[in-house]
């Protein structure tokens, strides 16, 4: 059952301030993971149409641990939650204030194709300083993510949470819900990073095996084994230890735009239900994501309810959107660990009773 706390309610005249025109610059205080991208939610099931304005623009912003220019959505990167609910005509309207063309793709959302959001394919992209509207009845729920489909613009910042509400409500209802947003950052312009990809695959790779490998292969497997497997990889071309183009060398992993000394907090009240909507929003990252001393329950996958099924930990590929369900019922915080696949970097974020952090604490309470 929803259950709303006095700080819900805050939240929720909080989310309904931002809305006036004339308080807008407000929720640019707020960061991205607290900000409606429209005025105030309606109920479960609630059929009234819905449009929300989404804002490209270039602009500098902090974000792991430094300052750089990323591309962002209303203000934010990642972009605002959006969130609608099956049944409800939508608007989705994206206005592009960059100096190239853009585009949004709406990553698993059923629509007429013309308005998917992909440059060549379906539409011929959003001109600069032009916008685009998607219009469509809401006939899906999930959680879902939009993204920029145009050049390296999604490394950039380009992405956002997308939430659907059921209409008949929640197959496994919580107490609260929050959206966990994977980004892998980087500094480097995409360009460059692409660039040098393109003349060694290995650039970033800094876990190669050296001559002491060779030693120690032949100590423990023989001479002539140690060889046929060298030759193997050589002949194919390829490298035992190529888990990951794009390694943190280079990449700062992120969680709701946060990064792991940034910590963003969930709260919770020990005994509720919380439900994790994991997006991966990465451009090149997997990562393993586990929550040590709660078990997970996984209830949906790419949006669909699947069979609840208990585990440890989920790997999470680029664009794989999983609801996961936890039960903390201890007083204390636990700590969610995403690491990416080739376990160079990682990022993590908190379930905790209490904040300490407060701009980086987020209380979501679940409705629908
Ligand atoms: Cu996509």
């Amino acid at each position: 059952m929803p259950v709303f706390t006095t700080n819900d309610r805050r939240r929720r005249l909080l989310r309904a301030l931002v809305a006036a025109p004339a308080l807008a610059g407000l929720s640019n205080l707020l960061p991205a993971y607290a900000r409606p991208a429209r005025a105030a939610r309606v109920g479960p099931g609630g059929a009234s149409d819905v449009a929300i304005d989404l804002h490209i623009r270039r602009e500098r912003v902090a974000i792991a641990g430094g300052h750089a220019r990323a591309i962002t959505l209303n203000g934010t990167t990642p972009g605002p939650l959006i969130e609608l609910y099956e049944g409800q005509n939508a608007r989705l309207r994206v206005h592009n204030h960059l100096d190239e063309p853009s585009s949004i793709h709406w990553h698993g959302i059923l629509l007429p194709f013309q308005m998917d959001g992909v440059p060549g394919v379906a539409f011929p992209g959003i001109p600069p300083g032009e916008s685009f509207e998607a219009a469509f009845p809401v006939r899906q729920a999930g959680t879902y993510w939009y993204h920029s489909h145009s050049g390296f613009q999604e490394q950039k910042g380009q992405t956002g949470p997308l939430v659907i509400h059921p209409a008949g409500g929640q197959r496994e209802p919580a107490d609260r819900d929050y959206v966990l947003v994977l980004n892998d950052w980087t500094f480097e312009h995409p360009d460059r990073i692409f660039d040098k990809l393109k003349k060694m695959p290995d650039y970033y790779n800094f876990k190669q095996r050296t001559v002491g490998d060779f030693v120690d292969d032949v100590a423990t497997a023989g001479l002539s084994a140690t060889l046929r497997d060298r030759l193997a990889w050589n002949q194919m071309r390829m490298s035992p230890r190529d888990i990951a183009d794009v390694t943190a060398q280079t990449y700062h992993h992120l969680i709701n735009g946060l990064d792991a000394a940034g910590n963003w907090t969930g709260l919770f009240t020990p005994g509720q239900r919380i439900r994790l909507r994991v997006i991966n929003a990465s451009s090149m990252t997997y990562y393993n994501v586990r929550l040590p001393g709660l078990a997970m329950t996984v209830v949906a996958a790419d949006g669909k309810d699947v069979e609840p099924v208990e585990i440890d930990e989920f790997q999470i590929g680029v664009a794989e959107t999983f609801d996961v369900i936890v039960t903390p019922t201890r007083d204390r915080a636990y700590t969610i660990m995403a690491e990416s696949m080739d376990r160079s970097g990682y990022v993590r974020a908190t379930l905790a009773p209490r904040c300490v952090n407060p701009p980086h604490c987020s209380r979501v309470a679940a409705i629908g």
